[in-house]
C-alpha cells in the first residue's frame, strides 16, 4: 500500500517535471520569429538538443532515485518481518499480560450480576463452537432473592385470586371437597400400555405414575441404548397444542440415564427442574446422573459439568455442557436443584419455592423448548411445581380467568398423579396467592 503510494507521488513530480520543461520549451518556441534564418533555425535545434537532453536527464535522475528509494523500503520491509519473527514470542506474552490484566479487572463486576446473566455468558459462550479450553467445575456461593418479573397481570384477575384464597384459607371444608372432587377425577384416555409392555416397565420408578400411551415422549429408536422409545415422561402443554411447555418425568434409574439425556438433547432442553434431594431417610429418590466433576459419557451423550452455584441452603444450580458425541453439536444445559422438599411433602415456606422459580424463569426467558421439571416419580412435586408455574404465567399474561382446580384436571390428562396430596393442593393455592399478593404489591398505586 504505501509502497504504490509512494511510486506515484514520484512518477507524479516526474510528469510535473516534464510539464515544467514542456511549458519554457514552448515559450522559447513563441519568442522564434515566423520567419527564421539557416542560423537561426541550427540555433533552435540545438536548443531543443539541449532542452531534450535535460529532460532526458532528469527523467533517468528521477528514476534512479526511485529506484534507490523503494530498495531502502524494501529492506525496511524485510527488517521489520524478522522483526517481527525475533519479537513474535514477546508479543504474545504482552497479549498474554493484557488479557491477564483484563480478567483481572473483570471478576469483580461478574460477580455483582444475577445469576441468569452469568448463566447466559456461559451458553453464548459455548453454543459458539466450543470452548476453547476444558471448562473445569467452578463452585460459588451466594445469596439474594428475585423481585417478582414484570407483568401483565390483570389487577382484578389478581384481586379475584386473592379473595378466592382467603376464602379458601377460612374454610377448610371447601378445599376438602373440592381435593375430594380432584381425586374422583378420572382421566380419559389413560391407556399405558406401552409404557408397562415387557422391557419397560423395569424403566418406571413407580407403577403409580407411568406415562399414557397418548401422552409420552417418544425416543428415537436409532439412537437409544436399549433400541426403544419408552422413557417415563410426559409432555405437558399450556396454550400451545404442539409444542410442550414442560416435559414432567421421573428421576432417572440407573439404566434410564442415557435415555434421558438422549430426551434432553433430542427435545432442545436447556433448562432442567430438579425438585427432589437424591436420598431422602435411605431411600434413594433418583440417580446421580450427572458427572461430580469432569464428565461422564452416558450413551453417546457426554456431559461436562461446568459450575455450580449454591444459592442457598435450599437450592443450587448446576451448568452442564452438554455433547453429541455422534455428531459433535454441543449445547449448555442449566439444572435448577431444589434441595429441601421431601416426597408427599410441600416446602417450608412458598416463598423459597417462588423465589426458586424466578430464577428458573430468568434462566428460560424467551425460549421455546420445554422446560424439564422431575422428583422422584415425576408427579407430586413436579405437578405441584407446574401448576403453579403454569397458573402464574396464565396470569402474568393477562389471563381474565384462572382456575385452578381446572387446570390441575388439564395436567391429569397428561400424566397421572400431577398433586399427590391435599397439602400440596393447598401449597400451590397459597404459594399463587403469594407470589399475585407480591406483584399487587409493586404494581404502581
Ligand atoms: C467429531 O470429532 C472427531 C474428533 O475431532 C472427528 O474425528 C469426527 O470425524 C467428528 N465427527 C463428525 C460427525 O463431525
Ligand atoms: C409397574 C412396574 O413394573 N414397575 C417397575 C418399574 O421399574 C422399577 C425399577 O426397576 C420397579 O421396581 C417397578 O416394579
Amino acid at each position: 500500500m504505501a509502497k504504490t503510494q509512494r511510486r506515484e507521488a514520484t512518477q507524479q513530480s516526474g510528469v510535473r517535471l516534464c510539464q515544467f520543461f514542456g511549458v519554457s520549451l514552448e515559450s522559447q518556441i513563441k519568442q522564434i520569429p515566423t520567419k527564421y534564418s539557416q542560423a537561426e533555425s541550427t540555433k533552435f535545434l540545438v536548443l531543443t538538443v539541449v532542452s531534450i537532453l535535460c529532460i532526458v536527464a532528469v527523467l533517468l535522475g528521477s528514476t534512479v532515485i526511485y529506484c534507490l528509494r523503494h530498495r531502502s523500503h524494501h529492506k525496511l520491509k524485510e527488517k521489520l518481518t524478522n522483526l517481527g519473527t525475533d519479537t513474535g514470542n514477546d508479543a504474545t506474552s504482552t497479549y498474554q499480560e493484557l488479557c491477564r490484566q483484563r480478567m483481572a479487572v473483570k471478576p469483580p463486576t461478574e460477580r455483582s450480576e444475577p445469576i441468569s446473566s452469568r448463566i447466559n455468558s456461559v451458553s453464548s459462550q459455548f453454543s459458539d463452537g466450543g470452548p476453547a479450553v476444558s471448562p473445569s467445575a467452578r463452585s460459588s456461593i451466594s445469596s439474594w432473592s428475585e423481585e417478582p418479573a414484570h407483568h401483565n397481570m390483570d389487577i382484578s384477575t389478581g384481586h379475584m385470586i386473592l379473595s378466592y384464597m382467603e376464602d379458601h384459607m377460612k374454610n377448610k371444608d371447601r378445599l376438602a371437597k373440592e381435593w375430594e372432587a380432584l381425586c374422583a377425577y378420572q382421566a380419559e384416555p389413560n391407556a399405558c400400555t406401552v409404557g408397562l409392555k415387557e422391557g419397560n416397565t423395569k424403566k418406571n420408578r413407580s407403577s403409580a405414575v407411568v406415562a399414557y400411551d397418548h401422552s409420552r415422549i417418544p425416543l428415537k429408536v436409532e439412537n437409544s441404548q436399549g433400541n426403544s422409545d419408552y422413557i417415563n415422561a410426559s409432555p405437558i402443554m399450556d396454550h400451545d397444542p404442539r409444542n410442550p411447555a414442560y416435559i414432567a418425568t421421573q428421576g432417572p434409574l440407573p439404566s434410564t440415564v442415557a435415555d434421558f439425556w438422549q430426551m434432553v438433547w433430542e427435545n432442545g432442553c436447556v433448562v432442567i427442574v430438579m425438585l427432589t434431594p437424591l436420598v431422602e431417610s435411605g431411600l434413594k429418590q433418583c440417580y446421580h446422573y450427572w458427572p461430580d466433576e469432569g464428565s461422564n459419557l452416558y450413551h453417546i451423550y457426554e456431559v461436562n459439568l461446568v459450575s455450580e452455584h449454591i444459592w442457598c441452603d435450599d437450592f443450587l444450580v448446576r451448568s452442564f455442557y452438554l455433547k453429541n458425541m455422534q455428531t459433535n453439536e454441543t449445547r449448555t444445559v442449566t439444572q435448577f436443584h431444589f434441595l429441601t422438599w421431601l416426597n408427599q411433602n410441600v416446602p417450608e415456606t412458598s416463598r423459597t419455592l417462588l423465589d426458586f422459580r424466578r430464577k428458573v424463569n430468568k434462566c428460560y426467558r424467551g425460549r421455546s423448548c420445554p422446560i424439564i421439571v422431575h422428583c422422584s416419580d415425576g408427579s407430586g412435586r413436579s405437578g405441584t411445581y407446574v401448576l403453579i408455574d403454569m397458573v402464574l404465567n396464565k396470569m402474568a399474561k393477562g389471563a381474565k380467568e384462572i382456575d385452578i382446580a381446572a387446570t390441575l384436571e388439564h395436567l391429569r390428562d397428561q400424566r397421572p398423579g400431577m398433586v399427590q396430596t391435599k397439602d400440596q393442593f393447598e401449597f400451590a393455592l397459597t404459594a399463587v396467592a403469594e407470589e399475585v399478593n407480591a406483584i399487587l404489591k409493586a404494581l404502581p398505586q
